[in-house]
């Protein structure tokens, strides 16, 4: 088989390149380890920066997104028996969509099987090879056959886990990466959200967050340990535990009921440099990163296939491969300040298991002053909605 890109991964990463890849009359073959059900069912981020929307609009699948995407114009800080109103378009006159990343993966699948363009899933023994030459090579095994795709360049859109940064010589890669010690341990129900807006609380058992995907279907997380277990945690534990951290004024207003999906997601931030190597481009999750405290993580893996696809559109629409010389610092310039948020806003919503009277003090006099600074929270709002790309 041959192609022009060759994508690895359909993650919303690898879809959205290849739907922006078709758009521009590029050749993609999208190759994935899991099956398609398995994509398609798997529950993560909630928070759409207006940048991804208008995107998403561009390559043409944005029509439920309309109908289904719920504006929000503010998020609540909780802390400490204070909450302080995030009122993202009173502030900075922009606002986020609350639309599941599950419904985003869905709509790009469906608009890539309607192009008739192939996806090949349950892809085995995905091996990456060549990039360092002109003629790159992807390997696979599907149902005990062997499969070869040459290609002009591959893009490395295979999530944290991925084959193709740890196809990368050790000596050609930096990594930067700091491990949190806690996870978030996320339930969906058929609920009705505590209220309409977000709420990201610092309780002193822990952070909790009140998020939702429809107005009768909610997402709640709490701060786990990480050697916690989905097991250790019934409905039952689960509200009782969030009931007990929630603002009095919220508790009565909480709607429990039976959950539809349980799982356990350790934080990390991480970033690698650079995010080229010859003609192996990563993107998304492959290359960095982030806890989902700022809900940073889907919107990044946009903006860096957005960089991409102008790159390889450069390259086969005007000869021209300023944009592939460019795509890793470009890309990473937006990242790092992504990571310094998500970052920042984690340290200061977490209790950490080992913190120090003086850090307590130091988180207790961020949050006073953010409370206290409309610039402060104009910063915060800025980082939230997303910084343009
Ligand atoms: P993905 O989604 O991990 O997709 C990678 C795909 O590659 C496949 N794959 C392979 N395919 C072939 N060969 C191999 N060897 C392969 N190895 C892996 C995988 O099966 C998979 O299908 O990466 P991508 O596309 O870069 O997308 C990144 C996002 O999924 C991720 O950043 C977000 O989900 C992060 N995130 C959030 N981001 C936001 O922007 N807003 C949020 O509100 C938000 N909340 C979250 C989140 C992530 C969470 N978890 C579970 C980590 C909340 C949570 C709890
Ligand atoms: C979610 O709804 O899953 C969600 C929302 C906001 C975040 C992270 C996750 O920051």
């Amino acid at each position: 088989m041959k192609t022009q890109v060759a994508i690895i991964g359909a993650g919303p990463a690898g879809l959205l390149l290849g739907q922006l890849l078709y758009k521009a009359g590029i050749d993609t073959i999208i190759i994935e380890r899991q099956s398609k059900d398995y994509v398609l069912a798997r529950i993560r981020a909630g928070v759409l920066e207006q940048g991804t929307v208008s995107l998403l609009h561009e390559v043409g699948v944005s029509t439920r997104l309309e109908k289904e995407g719920l504006p929000h114009h503010g998020f609540d800080l909780a802390f400490g028996g204070q909450i302080l109103n995030i009122d993202l378009q009173g502030l900075i006159g922009r606002s986020v969509t609350v639309y599941g990343q599950t419904e985003v993966t869905k709509d790009l699948t469906n608009a890539r099987l309607e192009a008739g363009l192939i996806t090949v899933y349950g892809a085995e023994n995905v091996v990456v090879s060549g990039f360092d030459t002109n003629h790159p090579k992807v390997e696979y095994q599907l149902d005990g056959v062997n499969y070869a795709i040459d290609c002009d360049f591959i893009a490395g859109c295979d999530g944290y886990h991925g084959v193709c940064r740890a196809s990368i010589p050790q000596n050609a890669i930096s990594e930067y990466e700091r491990v949190y010690p806690f996870g978030w341990l996320g339930i969906l129900s058929d609920t009705k959200p505590v209220q309409e807006e977000l709420i990201y609380g610092n309780h002193p058992d822990g952070f909790y967050l009140c998020s939702m995907r429809s107005p009768t279907r909610s997402r709640y997380y709490l701060q786990c340990t990480l050697d916690d277990h989905v097991n250790n945690w019934s409905d039952e534990r689960f509200w009782q535990t969030l009931h007990a951290r929630l603002p009095t004024r919220l508790q009565e207003a909480l709607e429990t009921g039976p959950s539809i999906e349980k799982s356990i997601a350790p934080l990390r931030s991480f970033v690698a440099e650079p995010l080229r190597f010859g003609r192996l481009f990563l993107a998304g999750d492959a290359g960095h990163i982030v806890p989902p405290t700022g809900a940073k993580g889907l919107n990044l893996a946009v903006s860096d296939v957005r960089y991409l696809s102008w790159a390889l559109m450069e390259f086969y629409q005007e000869k021209n491969d300023a944009g592939i010389e460019h795509y890793s610092q470009r890309a990473l310039a937006r990242i790092w300040k992504a990571e310094r948020f998500s970052w920042s806003l984690t340290n200061l919503m977490h209790q950490f298991p080992e913190m120090s009277a003086f850090e307590k003090k130091m988180q207790i006099a961020e949050f006073e002053f953010l409370a206290s600074s409309e610039n402060a929270q104009k910063a915060l709002a800025e980082n939230y909605v997303g910084l343009p790309f």
